[in-house]
């Protein structure tokens, strides 16, 4: 898996004057249906999160309000993104080392994720996520 298979996915906007509204479904590289959400908030400023790679588990991330970057890399390369708007998310495949920084005050990262919570799934040293990518 490399970093170009990560991608910005723009997902509808309904547009109404009592505010907007977008949905997510049918995600494309999810071999089943959603299997799990989680959002992250409250983040002290200058915190940084993730650090780890995922086995199998895909994932979309999305600002749903404010900002961060998540920086991804493969071993081999690395691509910063910044997310900061709520209709767009960022498809993050297996086997991509990952890093949230930079969140502003009273951000909120959303995860539309492939499967359920599972320890096993993660690669939470570096080491030896090199090691098994190579
Ligand atoms: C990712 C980034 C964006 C659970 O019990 N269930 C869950 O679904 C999740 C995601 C976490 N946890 C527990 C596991 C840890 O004891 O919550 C604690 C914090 O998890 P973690 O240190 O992995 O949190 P982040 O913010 O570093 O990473 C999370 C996701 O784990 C990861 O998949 O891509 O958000």
């Amino acid at each position: 898996m490399s970093i170009k298979d990560s991608k910005l996915i723009t997902f509808p906007k309904i547009h109404d004057k009592r505010g907007n509204l977008t949905f997510i479904e049918n995600i494309e590289h999810f071999q089943s249906k959603i299997a799990r959400v989680y959002y992250i908030y409250d983040v002290p400023g200058g915190s940084v999160r993730g650090g780890h790679a995922h086995k199998e588990n895909h994932e979309i991330l999305i600002s749903v309000a404010g900002s961060f970057d998540v920086v991804l890399g493969d071993g081999h390369q690395r691509k910063k993104y910044t997310l900061n708007r709520p209709y767009i998310g960022l498809y993050v495949p297996p086997l991509i080392w990952r890093e949230l920084e930079n969140f502003s005050s009273g951000s909120v990262c959303l995860v539309v994720a492939s499967l359920v919570y599972d320890e096993k799934d993660y690669f939470r040293d570096y080491n030896e996520y090199l090691n098994e990518i190579d």
